[in-house]
């Protein structure tokens, strides 16, 4: 048995090789050195379908190691997924090539989620775990119950978002979640007690997870561990003890296997060590068909499954079904308009949609600031996945990663909240959600200076132009409650790109007093105030300044001065408008201003060199919040100087 374990596993090993060689770059080591662990999972546990990698019920195998990409790659390739050749193998890391540097992910391919900034695999896999526990809650355990298997290294456990996550995951006892430590005790400046000295078993029962300690190298302890970790109550934490660079007669054990080709004279004394007498991406042929008789034998067990699943999970409701209730709501709003938070206003449009059974809702330990969670809202608790409202605790990197892999593993959209100060602590899981195009949406409240005394390190300022400058990102900023919750309805319905709903703490004045059967925040930006026929200035503006911009704008119309308001709650649609739509609202006047609470250079773009921008480039003040705008000359009296000035 073990000769032909050994074999399969070379495969891998040999691909990876000479795909590395080949690209002249990438990082073989990690593949070596655990290409055992993944033939036994592959061959002996994994539930997948290389004929329909979407199956919904896959066991899923997320590479949190991304740079030991070839690693997937050679795994996909050999037991017959059709979205990975030979040719792509051998054009690894090339321009266009499924097989990039890092896993990319696309849907239908295997290729589960992107990954390569260390630690994010196992956020992604907490939510892959979570959203098989909710769904498996709503369907019933005949139709879902998977696995999902995360491969993390040593860079991945000493990243801080593997300490949120996987506390987290035990907390809620996601018991179908089972991580392949690769414990090789190397990474790239050598080995890891240069910088860590974390007791890992302590580690992971401290969070309330089992773990197991192999020798990964060993197949019978592969495969005890594998079968004890499918009836664990618990996540359980599989340490398999390997050697980087396995076979590699110099550079095994060492860094300097760790992410440069071996080079062509070592590559033949691995051929020598391991018994390989073949040529370059060779697969004999009997290997070859074994490694195809796995996936083949994969996607018989998965086919009875495929059908009932098509039954069951057709039922959930589209927001479409929601349309009279929030109509209602909006009516009676503008009934009496009185001043509201954007933040309040999120929450009463969440109050009717939140019953959407896809949608998940959560916050990172701010349920009441954020305004996330609402009165029908069902906690989800450690075992229990019978609600759709997730405490995160205080994890934002975290609760950004899995909700990553939430909207991944099917079809709930999830959206969470925290100040948006925190996005901060949120962006390289945003990032990446982006990439992917997924939709998830982030609830940011307390969105300026606005929040007042919580004073400098909790007031936004340069936030909303590092979102705005993350591709494939829409950052909405609406004005008031109508804007709200059409800013929310564009989210929910933006299939390919996730959303930032910037919200205010304080209460603002309603810019929007009659309803619109029209969506006005679709366009990213409209006009909502002309004071005259002839106009000299235009004002650009969002969220709580909005209000602030239409009294600018009366104020300058006493003085004989006429403008327009452009409401802009959302620049990224605005700028996909076409050029008409951007030109009449851009160019009718000379001077154009922007009025926004937060740092000003992403409006140069719109005000050009000559226009005005009101904003704050300087950290914010301790202060009752209408003092700070005071200090920062963010009122009517200073702005309409302002702009005299310039006429
Ligand atoms: C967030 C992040 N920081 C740094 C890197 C660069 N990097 C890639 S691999 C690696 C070392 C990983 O070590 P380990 O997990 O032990 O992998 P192995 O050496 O076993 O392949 C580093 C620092 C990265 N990819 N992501």
């Amino acid at each position: 048995m073990n000769k032909l374990y050994r074999e399969l596993a070379n495969c891998i090993r040999f691909l990876s090789i000479d795909a590395v060689q080949k690209a002249n770059s990438g990082h073989p080591g990690m593949p070596m050195g655990m290409a055992d662990v993944a033939t036994v999972l592959f061959k002996d546990f994994l539930n997948f379908n290389p004929k329909n990698p979407s199956w919904i019920n896959r066991d899923r195998f997320i590479l949190s190691a991304g740079h030991g990409s070839m690693l997937l790659y050679s795994l996909l390739y050999l037991t017959g997924y059709k979205s990975v050749s030979l040719n792509d193998i051998k054009n690894f890391r090339q321009l266009d090539c499924v097989c990039a540097g890092h896993p990319e992910y696309h849907p239908n391919t295997g290729i589960e989620t992107t990954t390569g900034p260390l630690g994010q695999g196992i956020s992604n896999a907490v939510g892959f775990a979570l959203a098989e526990e909710i769904l498996k809650n709503k369907l019933g355990k005949k139709i879902i119950n998977h696995k999902t298997y995360v491969l993390a290294g040593d860079g991945c456990l000493m990243e801080g978002i593997s300490h949120e996550s996987l506390s987290l995951a035990g907390h809620l006892k996601l018991k179908n979640l089972i991580l392949l430590f690769d414990n090789n005790s190397i990474s790239i400046d050598g080995p890891t007690n240069l910088a860590v000295s974390d007791d890992h078993e302590k580690r992971f029962r401290s969070y309330g997870w089992d773990f197991i300690k192999i020798n990964g190298h060993n197949y019978k302890e592969i495969s005890k561990a594998l079968m004890r970790a499918q009836k664990s109550k618990k996540p359980v934490a599989i340490s398999c003890k390997t050697t980087i660079g396995y076979g590699s007669p110099n550079k095994g054990g060492k860094a300097s296997s760790h992410g440069s080709p071996l080079g062509e004279d070592e590559i033949k004394l691995v051929r020598k060590k391991l018994k390989w007498n073949y040529e370059a991406f060779k697969i004999p042929s009997k290997l070859f068909s074994e490694w195809r008789k796995i996936g083949e034998h994969a996607s018989q067990k998965a086919k009875k499954h495929e059908q009932k699943y098509k039954k069951n999970f057709s039922n959930f409701k589209n927001l479409n079904s929601y349309k009279n209730q929030i109509e209602k709501v909006k009516n009676d709003y503008l009934k009496d308009l009185k001043p509201i938070a954007t933040r309040k206003s999120s929450e009463i449009f969440l109050n009717i949609v939140s019953k959407m059974p896809n949608i998940i809702g959560g916050s990172a330990d701010l349920a009441g600031s954020n305004n996330t969670k609402t009165k029908d809202h069902k906690i989800i608790k450690p075992g229990n996945f019978s609600g759709n409202y997730i405490h995160y605790g205080v994890r934002e990197h975290a609760m950004c990663g899995v909700m990553n892999g939430i909207a991944l593993h099917s079809n709930f959209i999830p959206y969470s909240g925290t100040f948006l100060i925190f996005s901060d602590y949120c962006k390289p899981s945003i990032r990446l959600a982006a990439m992917m195009k997924q939709k998830v949406i982030y609830v940011f409240t307390h969105d300026s200076i606005g929040l007042g005394e919580d004073g400098p390190t909790h007031q936004p300022i340069e936030q909303l132009t590092s979102l705005r400058s993350i591709p494939n990102l829409n950052v909405f900023r609406p004005a008031d409650l109508i804007e709200t919750f059409e800013c929310w309805k564009l989210a929910l319905e933006s299939n390919n790109t996730p959303s930032v709903i910037a919200l205010t703490r304080q209460g603002i004045e309603p810019v929007r007093k009659k309803n619109s059967s029209k969506n006005e925040s679709s366009m990213g930006a409209y006009e909502i105030l002309r004071t005259g026929d002839n106009i000299s200035v235009t004002i650009l503006a969002t969220g709580s300044e909005t209000s602030l911009a239409i009294d600018v704008s009366h104020k300058l119309a006493t003085e004989n001065i006429y403008s327009k308001v452009i409401s802009m709650p959302c620049q990224e649609l605005f700028d996909k408008q076409n050029k008409d739509y951007k030109n009449n609202i851009l160019t009718e006047t000379d001077l154009v201003v922007s009025l926004e609470a937060s740092e000003t250079s992403y409006w140069k773009k719109y005000t050009s060199k000559n226009g005005l921008n009101f904003g704050i480039n300087d950290f914010g003040k301790s202060a009752p919040y209408k003092k700070i705008y005071d200090y920062f000359e963010l009122n009517t009296e200073s702005i309409v100087k302002s702009i005299k000035k310039k006429l």
